[in-house]
């Protein structure tokens, strides 16, 4: 039997597990797993400057692509800490990724060591497993059922923290047989499916929503395929945005409180019948649920059991693995349409695209400073369907779900749920190091952008270029808009007279120069015109130096963007779409 130390199996399974990449940052509890993974060779590490950053960038890794699993590491106590807003963001969007941590030798756990923190029950909440490994000869089965934990049901990240003697520890473990444990994922019965596909049949105005349970796995197309033969509208949840194209037919918007489109809203509204798939009826797209749930019936297709009924009880649920479900849901339906027994859908879907064309907010204002609507029109013209949007929080962020284009499933990455401040610049670097041949465009408020700006020096380090797109109203937009409420407009302020940059007027921080400094190339746009030559030159410098490549466009400092806090309240704070030359890269246009 072959004798290595725990630390080197542990290499050894993430090799046999698929894993190539890892993000973190070495300290010295967790050197021997670095010993390990130098020996091993076959893992590109790429160089954290903040541990919290590894681990948003595990997960944007994570999401580029089905079945990558992202891995993250870091020494023992605060790096472990800093990761937990990484571990919290992945759970709440059901994004496997892999935490490694170092820790003080066994013995010292409970001795004040230094650095020693339970970061196991700090984690546990937020992980499917979060363990301590106490027994070296444990560690190949730790890591076995952390795979199997990861990928089954309900995917979710794990935590596993090595005492450095653990790691140091010889075992005996054969690499070559060892083999990943099988994947559980509830699956549909025909029974359940036709229960429910007969609940659909009576519906007049039916909708799906298709939640990102769907792309997680991977069965963007079955959906596209199912929707298509029974003819019903497609509401995305942000989430599930991509899995069929913006421009399909079927297609009838987002629906939601902020991240949604007035005529998504309003067709969810129209409805007479929800059919939810891999979604979790969270309460930015449901808002309140009297006025969401009225008048409908509703399906409620998800993996994790205990998910059915959380939010509201379904008129009917099925524990199913999205894939598994819409595998049958084809079926079912093709079996349904050749027998002829499909109602004839076309009045309401002509209706649902009728809302499409018409229910359009405006993006063409040619003001100095910029609006925001403007710049995510220069953005559908300049960016194609290929692109990969990232983003996290803020007005940018609920501006670009209602104004951006998304055309495939994971080319929408965005942490949904939990939305922490900074995610963006290290998620992007994750979703390039996972999709090197990628065209990747993040979007961020000018906060956003500065939580985590010093990683823009990673993307420069190792040669991921990307673009990213900086709106800067010197605000934190989004809490002064909610501040409206509170009549105040307090601690929301970024703006300031930068000594050293006069020229930018107030709006404080020179990202300009900050982005420079970190070995990246930038550009700054005061005027709508000068908007589409910066996107022309920033692919061209992308291209020229494979660094990041920043974007930053000065807006005007207040501007509201469209939000309620029912699906039929949203407020709409600037004139509506009348023509087409005002809402010039909508999907369906206005006359
Ligand atoms: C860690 C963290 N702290 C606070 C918040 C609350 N928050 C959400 S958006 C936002 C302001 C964002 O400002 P900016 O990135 O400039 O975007 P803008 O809204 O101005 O477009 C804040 C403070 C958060 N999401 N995450
Ligand atoms: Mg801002």
């Amino acid at each position: 039997m072959p004798r290595m130390t725990a630390a080197d199996a542990a290499v050894a399974i993430l090799d046999r597990e698929g894993i190539t990449h890892a993000f973190g940052l070495p300290g010295a509890a967790i050197n021997p797993f670095y010993a390990a993974l130098r020996s091993h060779g076959g893992i590109t590490h790429v160089l954290a400057r903040h541990v919290e950053a590894a681990s948003h960038m595990a997960e944007g890794y994570t999401r580029v692509r089905a079945g990558n699993i992202g891995v993250c590491i870091g020494t023992s106590g605060p790096a472990g800490t800093d990761m937990i807003t990484g571990l919290y963001s992945a759970s709440a969007d059901s994004i496997p990724i892999l935490c490694i941590t170092g820790q003080a030798p066994v013995a010292r756990l409970h001795k004040e060591d230094f650095q020693a923190v339970d970061i196991a029950a700090v984690a546990a909440p937020l992980t499917k497993m979060a363990t301590t490994v106490l027994e070296p000869a444990q560690v190949p089965g730790v890591f076995a059922q952390a795979f199997h934990l990861m990928r089954s049901g309900r995917p979710g990240p794990v935590l596993i923290d090595l005492p450095f003697d653990v790691q140091l520890a010889e075992i005996d473990f054969d690499p070559g047989t060892y083999e990943p444990l099988p994947v559980y994922k509830p699956a549909a019965t025909r029974a359940q499916i036709d229960k429910a596909l007969a609940m659909l049949d009576r519906a007049e105005r039916p909708v799906i929503v298709a939640g990102g349970g769907i792309i997680n796995a991977d069965a963007a197309d079955l959906l596209v395929a199912f929707a298509e033969l029974v003819n019903v509208p497609v509401i995305p949840t942000l989430m599930g945005w991509g899995c069929l194209p913006d421009n399909h037919p079927l297609m009838a918007g987002m629906a939601g409180l902020q991240t949604a489109h007035r005529y998504g809203n309003a067709t969810l509204l129209e409805s007479d019948f929800v059919l939810g798939i891999g979604n979790r009826w969270a309460n930015r797209h449901t808002g309140g649920l009297e006025t969401y749930r009225k008048g409908r019936t509703f399906v409620h297709v998800d993996i994790q059991p205990t998910q059915i009924g959380r939010v509201f009880p379904p008129d009917y649920g099925i524990i199913s693995d999205a894939r598994a479900a819409l595998e049958l849901f084809v079926q079912a339906a093709e079996e349904r349409g050749r027998a002829g027994q499909l109602p004839d859908r076309d009045i309401w879907v002509k209706e649902c695209q009728e809302r499409k064309r018409t229910m359009l907010r405006r993006t063409h204002f040619d003001d100095v400073p910029i609006k925001p609507q403007r710049v995510y029109e220069e953005m559908n013209r300049a960016f194609g369907p290929e692109t990969r949007y990232v983003s996290t929080i803020g007005l940018s962020q609920i501006a670009a779900a209602q104004f951006l284009h998304t055309y495939r499933p994971r080319h929408w990455i965005n942490a949904g749920q939990a939305g922490p401040l900074g995610w963006t610049v290290p998620a992007a670097i994750g979703v390039c190091a996972g999709d090197p041949d990628a065209t990747v465009v993040a979007l961020s408020g000018d906060y956003d952008f500065q939580f985590m700006i010093e990683e823009l020096a990673v993307g420069a380090q190792f040669g991921l270029p990307y673009i990213h797109v900086v709106v800067n109203n010197a605000y934190l937009g989004l809490i002064r808009q909610s501040q409206r409420g509170f009549d105040m407009d307090y601690c929301v302020q970024l703006s300031f007279d930068n000594v050293n940059a006069p020229e930018l007027g107030g709006y404080g921080v020179d990202h300009v120069k900050v982005a420079e400094g970190l070995g990246c190339k930038a550009i700054r746009v005061f005027k709508p015109a000068d908007i589409a030559p910066a996107f022309e030159r920033a692919k061209e410098l992308m291209a020229e130096f494979r660094v990041p490549v920043v974007v930053e466009v000065i807006l005007e400092r207040v501007t509201n963007i469209s939000m309620g806090t029912e699906l039929d309240n949203v407020v709409e704070f600037e004139e509506l779409a009348a023509r087409k030359e005002d809402a010039p890269t909508a999907i369906a246009l206005l006359d």
